[in-house]
């Protein structure tokens, strides 16, 4: 076994400037080799993307079950109780996973895409019929979402303003402590408390996920106890991710007037542009894993036990994976981008991402031919995702 000693980095991911801006710093490890130790938090850092692939499909040395945050959950006691998908490895990962999988599968989605087009059809006149500007993150990326996702999963109609700073919180929290995770603290209880309280067979209407996740541990395919828990992955993960997903496509539509063109003039686009939005700005930007034995990658060792953090927005820009990577281009095959991770914990909501994505954009596609700027676009820092607080837009409606 190769004992290669890797470049250190003092450099903080995880500083309000890199959350800011990452670019440079992903360039600078990705250049630094395919291993770099970071010293500040004494990680071993992968931002090439053949490095994070390998890390990602190879669960047997890279496991989730001690977290996929900066703390070690064989020492440090976690937040809440752990995911029984994200934090998991198999066998145990196996069920809840299998459940959700086919729960969340395109064939189950079918029921759901015909409402989904209208609620975005009527989304977007009610925005238009509001006047030409608006804040796409508040108006488009929030709104959507929140008015498809929760009833979906049958939750309840009250308490719903919790979801994002829920979800806000849960990936910060994978993190350092750092200001962002202090900021939270004073909500961490009541909002706990309210997501496990929907999570019970009783809050759930009885024809969403949520009922269906109760179904399933009645049929034996999980237990009760599991249900609950299996619930709570979907209130904690299905939200604020696709808002930071569409908002990245907005953004990435306003700033480049040529590609809006393209998807109007081919709406049929709209799948492959929601995922190419996603391995340009990767609203996942990390996660990561725990060496369960000595492992070498890219020619180092990397000692058991260490934390190992994985750049998927790095990745997904690595100029060895990518022709012209930081351009964001239509005409490109975004597939294998690891915006969805990879391996047996890729994300499990991704149909139901593409749907909205779909829906979303379709809908915008068929009133408006130009997204214009109209102000400064201001970024909303968290410890995991890459979000924007504000996007202020002008929408230019299509001649009818
Ligand atoms: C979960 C979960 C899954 C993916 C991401 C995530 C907060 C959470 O199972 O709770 O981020």
């Amino acid at each position: 076994m190769s004992t290669l000693t890797p470049p250190r980095s003092d450099a903080d991911p995880f500083a309000d400037d890199v959350l800011e801006h990452p670019e440079p710093l992903h360039h600078e490890l990705r250049k630094a080799g395919p291993v770099v130790h970071l010293t500040r938090y004494g990680v071993h850092a992968l931002a090439r993307h053949a490095e994070v692939h390998t890390a990602l499909t190879d669960w047997q040395h890279f496991e989730s079950g001690a977290g996929v945050g900066l703390s070690d959950f064989r020492h440090e006691k976690p937040w809440r109780s752990p995911s029984l998908l994200l934090e998991a490895d198999p066998p145990h990962h196996d069920a809840p996973r299998r459940v959700l999988s086919e729960l969340l599968a395109p064939p189950a989605l079918r029921r759901l895409r015909e409402q989904w087009y209208e609620a975005a059809e009527s989304l977007v006149d009610e925005v238009l019929s509001a006047g030409a500007e608006c804040d796409a993150v508040t108006a488009l990326a929030q709104a959507f979402p929140l008015r498809v996702f929760p009833d979906a999963v049958g939750l309840g109609p009250d308490g719903r303003e919790h979801l994002l700073p829920y979800g806000n919180m849960a990936f910060n929290a994978f993190g350092p402590v750092n200001h962002l995770v202090e900021a939270d603290g004073p909500r961490r209880a009541e909002l706990s408390a309210w997501v496990d309280s929907r999570c019970t067979r009783e809050a759930l209407a009885d024809d969403g996920f949520g009922a269906r996740i109760w179904a399933a541990a009645d049929r034996g395919d999980l237990t009760h106890a599991q249900a609950p828990l299996v619930v709570r992955s979907l209130l904690t993960a299905g939200v604020d991710t696709t808002v930071h997903g569409l908002g990245a496509a907005l953004h990435a539509f306003a700033t480049h007037p040529d590609q809006w063109q393209q998807l109007c003039k081919k709406p049929e686009l709209a799948r492959t542009a929601f995922d190419e939005a996603v391995r340009w700005a990767s609203p996942v930007q990390t996660f990561f894993r725990t060496a369960t034995a000595d492992v070498e990658i890219g020619g180092t060792l990397l000692p058991a036990g260490t934390k190992i953090l994985m750049f998927l927005g790095s990745a997904n820009r690595d100029p060895d994976r990518w022709d012209d990577p930081d351009r964001f281009d239509l005409t490109r095959d975004p597939s294998g981008h690891v915006g969805f991770g990879m391996g047996i914990h890729q994300c499990v909501g991704q149909h139901v991402a593409r749907l909205e994505a779909e829906a979303l954009l379709t809908a915008l596609a068929r009133r408006v031919h130009r997204i214009e700027p109209a102000g400064p676009a201001r970024r909303h820092l968290n410890n995991t995702l890459r979000a924007w607080h504000s996007l202020p837009v002008r929408l230019h409606t299509t001649a009818q």
